[in-house]
C-alpha cells in the first residue's frame, strides 16, 4: 500500500519541490490549498498542471473543522505543515493575521491530528526557521547556530513561528506524538516568491539584461545569509520524518553571504561587474562599464528590526540523516538567473 502524505502550502516553493518528491518516491499526495477554488478555477488549473497527480484539498489553517475533516478522510501517515504567511517584512504590517496563520495555525494542525484520533499513527514535520535565532552577537557560536542555539526573534513572523515550534515539541512531550521540527536556513531557487530579496533579484536582472526594466531597489545589502537550493532542503525534511524517533534538526550549508554578494554575482551571470558609490540610503550599485547605475536603496524596503546575520551548522543533520546540501552559493545564484533569463525571452 502507498503511503499517504498530505502537505499544507503545497503551492508555495517548498510545496512544489515536496510534493515531487514525495510523488517520485510512490506516496499517494494530497496538498492543502487555501481559497473557495471549483476545478475550472485558473490558479486551480496552474496547480494541476504542474502538479497532475496532486489530490487538492480546499481548507485554510485557520479552520479547525476543515483542518479536522481532511484528517479524517485522509488519514495521512505523514503531514508536513508548510504553510503560512511566510514574508518577514510583511508579517510586521500585519502581525495579528502572521501571528494566527504562523503560529495558531500550527496548534489547528495538531488538534486536527488529535481529533482525527491520528496522533500514534500520523508523523508531524513542522516547518521551523532560522529566524528564530534572530541573528544577534551574543546568541550567535561562531561555528554556527545548532539545534540548541538560544533564540531571539526579530520579527512578528519569527516569534509566531517560536510558538509553532514550541507547540510541536509540547504535543511531542505531552502526547508521545512523532511530531518534530526542522530548523531550516534561508532555501531559494526558481519556485521562490518574487517579494523575496534573492528572486526579486534574479528577476530584475533578467529584466534589465532584457531591456524590460531599468534598475532595481533594495534595502539593506549588508544583511547576511546562509542560502541553500530548496529543492536540497525538502529531501532533508523526507529524511527527519523516516527516522526511528522524533527529533528535531537544522538544515543549512554552513555559509553566509550577503545581499550585496548575491547581486554582483547574479549581475556577473549577465556580463556586468557592479561597482558600489556612496553610503548608507544614498548608496547605488553602478555597472564598472557604463557608469550606468542599476541598484538603489529604497528605505522603504529596510525593516523595524533586523536579523544581520543568519549562519546555520547542519552538522546533526549531516551526521543523522546523512544529508548534506548539493547546490553551492555561485550555482543558486547561476540557476536562478538563467531560470529568469530564459522566462523573460519566452524560451521557457
Ligand atoms: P511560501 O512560498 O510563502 O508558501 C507558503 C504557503 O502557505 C503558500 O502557498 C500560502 O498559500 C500558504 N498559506 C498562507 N496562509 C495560509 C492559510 N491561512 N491557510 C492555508 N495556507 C496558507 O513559503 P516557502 O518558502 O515554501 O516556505 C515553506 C514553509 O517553510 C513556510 O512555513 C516558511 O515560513 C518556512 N520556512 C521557509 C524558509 C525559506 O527560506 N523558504 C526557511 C525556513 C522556514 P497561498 O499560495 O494561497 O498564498
Ligand atoms: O529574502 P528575504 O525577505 O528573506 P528573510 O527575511 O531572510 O526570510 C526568509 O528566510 C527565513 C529563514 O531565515 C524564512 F523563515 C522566511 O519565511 C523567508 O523565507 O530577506 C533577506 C534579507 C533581509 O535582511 C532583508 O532586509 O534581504 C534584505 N533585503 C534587502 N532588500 C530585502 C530587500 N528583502 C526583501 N524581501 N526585499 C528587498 O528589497
Amino acid at each position: 500500500m502507498s503511503k499517504k502524505a498530505l502537505i499544507t502550502g503545497v503551492a508555495g516553493q517548498d510545496g512544489g519541490h515536496l510534493a515531487k518528491l514525495l510523488h517520485d518516491k510512490g506516496y499517494v499526495v494530497f496538498g492543502i490549498v487555501r481559497g473557495q477554488m471549483e476545478a475550472s478555477h485558473p490558479r486551480y488549473q496552474a496547480i494541476m498542471k504542474e502538479m497532475p497527480f496532486l489530490n487538492i484539498v480546499m481548507a485554510d489553517l485557520l479552520d479547525l473543522s476543515a483542518l479536522t475533516h481532511a484528517m479524517q478522510e485522509i488519514k495521512p501517515d505523514e503531514v508536513y505543515n508548510l504553510a503560512a504567511i511566510s514574508h518577514v517584512g510583511y508579517s510586521f504590517r500585519d502581525p495579528i493575521l502572521t501571528a494566527d496563520v504562523t503560529g495558531k495555525g500550527v496548534l489547528n494542525m495538531l488538534e486536527a491530528i488529535r481529533l482525527a484520533g491520528l496522533e500514534k499513527t500520523t508523523r508531524f514535520y513542522q516547518a521551523s526557521t532560522s529566524e528564530m535565532f534572530g541573528g544577534l552577537d551574543y546568541n550567535r557560536p561562531d561555528t554556527g547556530y545548532t539545534e540548541d542555539a538560544i533564540f531571539h526573534p526579530r520579527s512578528p513572523y519569527g516569534v509566531a513561528k517560536l510558538y509553532g515550534h514550541w507547540i510541536t515539541r509540547n504535543y511531542r512531550e505531552s502526547y508521545d506524538m512523532f511530531a518534530l521540527s526542522g530548523i531550516l536556513f534561508n532555501h531559494e531557487g526558481e519556485r521562490r516568491g518574487p517579494e523575496f530579496v534573492t528572486r526579486k533579484i534574479s528577476q530584475a536582472v533578467a529584466r534589465i539584461k532584457t531591456g524590460k526594466q531599468e534598475s532595481i531597489e533594495l534595502g539593506n545589502l549588508d544583511a547576511k545569509r546562509d542560502w541553500g537550493y530548496a529543492g536540497d532542503y525538502v529531501e532533508g525534511m523526507w529524511l527527519m520524518l523516516q527516522q526511528d524517533k522524533p527529533e528535531d534538526f537544522v538544515l543549512a550549508t554552513g555559509e553566509t553571504h550577503s545581499i550585496r554578494e548575491f547581486c554582483e554575482l547574479a549581475f556577473k551571470e549577465i556580463g556586468i561587474e557592479i561597482k558600489w558609490n556612496g553610503e548608507g540610503a544614498k548608496e547605488t550599485g553602478v555597472d564598472a562599464a557604463s557608469g550606468k547605475v542599476l541598484v538603489k536603496i529604497n528605505p522603504e524596503f529596510y525593516r523595524p528590526a533586523e536579523v544581520d546575520l543568519l549562519l546555520g551548522n547542519p552538522s546533526k543533520a549531516e551526521k543523522q540523516l546523512g544529508w548534506k546540501r548539493k547546490v553551492d552559493f555561485p550555482g543558486l545564484v547561476k540557476l536562478m538567473v538563467e531560470y529568469d533569463l530564459k522566462a523573460e525571452v519566452g524560451t521557457r
